[in-house]
């Protein structure tokens, strides 16, 4: 654990628990280097500095986002860090940042090992002559997953092909990639995807935001896939891609062969030097469920609207079905020979395009709780991070979506871990309207109480003196009323809903709401 963290007070070391101070001038690297394959290793909050990258053995699994008193993962405390509104999977109130002054990759897998709640900021690879990654799920660590992580900040500058983070038939879910970029200064090699690669038959990007990132290189055409880049059979599933930018094709994100699928995803804001400003499929590919929504490119002297791009170097059939894309389809290609498929898609290439509807009359806004109002990386990342591409009451994307597309992957759920098909069908994007998060638990202000979900109900920890907590529905109805002396109760509360607790003492009394 690193210096500003107490000690890990609720795990007490044994033959199977080792508990190892950080600030006993051991390396990072050193120090994760000495665990075993499947070992489990906790990271407390806190700023760690690495020379070279985390390598993860077969079976590892490493937790970070902990304060120190925590008894298991879930029981990490989550807050609305960036202020859009949303508690997110990787908004850990005490993160746990991973960061290197020195140009290295920063994170690697074995077969079947896991990172989740880990924040890796501020990395530069410079000058690399190899095909460089900040971090890397390749092809041979099946099975591997990174999770409710953040990767923002970072960037790859090399002669050769250079990536942010890249999954070979890894899982990147429920992950932030926000401001990154990648530059190819040779114009040599490839400068694909600045958030997220995505390469192989079981390589799958699910339930993340894909933000601000930014691809340069010196050969623009080699620049593809601003936020995302994708083949192979990979999969984007539940994913918002805004205000990425490049100087090639794809702002958003780029599709590039018939077996990949864009399923359930938010494209909006994005920006290309070439065509397709939102997304780019590029001969075949399958995009599903989704919206493309206030895309521009910019391959003439003035910047256009251009939300998708279908037909490329190859002549295979591109699948569009229930979609919602602004502009239509733009279609430029002389190779491409046969027209898309196009079911239950509401294609507008004419009237107003607007975010949120202005009179009702020719406007066909999808209707966004809080979008961007700039188009492409920003040069302040501040001013997007707020954004909020949940759907509004009224939005022609609700009740829009195939439920069986997302049956077929066995889909069930949104991007933050919501039921899907509320009111009976799902809804456009990667937002179910009206659902509620499964997991995340959110206080309305900062405060000393903690609380959390666990398999036995809503537990309060960071309790001192006598307290008593009542419990209230949303209605107003007391559910509980207990005294404890206590620091940490368990309430026996499982059902789903929004809850607001009380809780005195002989001298403050302070309210918080539970949603879960
Ligand atoms: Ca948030
Ligand atoms: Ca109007
Ligand atoms: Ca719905």
């Amino acid at each position: 654990m690193s210096t500003n963290t107490t000690d890990w007070t609720n795990i007490t070391a044994d033959a199977t628990h080792v508990i190892v101070d950080y600030s006993d001038g051991n390396s990072f690297n050193t120090l994760i280097n000495a665990y075993l394959a499947t070992d489990t290793i906790w990271v407390a909050k806190g700023t760690y500095t690495i020379d070279l990258a985390i390598a993860l053995k077969a079976d590892q699994k490493m937790y970070g986002g902990f304060d120190g008193t925590e008894i298991s993962p879930s029981a990490r405390a989550k807050s609305d860090l960036d202020g859009n509104g949303d508690v997110e999977p990787w908004e850990f109130t005490n993160a746990t940042e991973i960061t290197s002054p020195v140009s290295t990759n920063a994170l690697t897998f074995g077969i079947n090992s896991i990172a989740d709640g880990l924040t890796f900021k501020n990395i530069t690879i410079t000058n690399n002559a190899t095909n460089a990654n900040i971090i890397a799920i390749f092809s041979s660590a099946t099975g591997s997953v990174l999770r409710n992580s953040i990767v923002k900040d970072c960037s790859v500058t090399s002669t050769v092909a250079v990536n942010t983070v890249t999954a070979s038939n890894g899982i990147v879910q429920n992950c932030l990639m926000q401001n990154n970029s990648l530059n190819n200064t040779t114009g040599a090699g490839t400068s694909n995807g600045a958030g997220l690669y995505l390469t192989g038959a079981l390589s799958r990007g699910i339930g993340c935001v894909i933000r601000g990132n930014k691809t340069l290189n010196l050969t623009t055409s080699k620049s593809k896939g601003g936020g995302v880049f994708m083949q192979s059979g990979a999969k984007l599933i539940n994913c918002v891609v805004y205000n990425n930018e490049n100087q090639g094709q794809g702002g958003g994100v780029y599709v590039n062969d018939a077996t990949t699928e864009v399923i359930n995803c938010t494209v909006a804001k994005n920006k290309s030097g070439l065509t397709g400003g939102g997304i780019y499929m590029n001969g075949g590919g399958i995009c599903n469920n989704s919206i493309a929504w206030s895309n521009m490119e910019n391959s003439s002297s003035t910047a256009i609207p251009n939300d998708v791009y279908y037909g490329g170097t190859s002549a295979a059939k591109t699948t569009f079905q229930n979609d919602y894309l602004a502009y239509g389809l733009n279609e430029k290609s002389l190779t491409v020979t046969a027209l898309p498929d196009l079911a239950n898609c509401k294609l507008i290439t004419s009237g107003e395009f607007a975010d949120n509807t202005l009179d009702g009359i020719t406007d066909f806004a999808p209707k966004f709780k809080n979008p961007t109002t700039t188009i492409g990386a920003p040069a302040d990342i501040s001013s997007i991070q707020q954004a909020n591409y949940k759907l509004l009451t009224g939005s022609p994307c609700i009740d829009f979506a195939s439920n069986a597309l997302l049956n077929t992957l066995t889909i069930t759920t949104d991007l933050m871990t919501g039921t899907r098909f509320v009111n009976t069908k799902s809804d456009l994007g990667a937002y179910e309207f009206g659902s509620v998060p499964t997991t995340a638990v959110k206080n309305i202000k900062n405060s000393n109480y903690k609380v959390f979900k666990n398999g036995q109900g809503l537990v309060v920890t960071g309790l001192s003196g006598e307290n008593t907590i009542s419990v209230f529905g949303l209605n107003g109805v007391l559910l509980q009323n207990i005294s404890t002396i206590e620091s940490e109760i368990s309430l026996p509360i499982t059902q789903k809903g929004v809850y607001v607790l009380k809780i005195k003492t002989v001298s403050t009394s302070e309210t918080l709401k539970a949603i879960f």
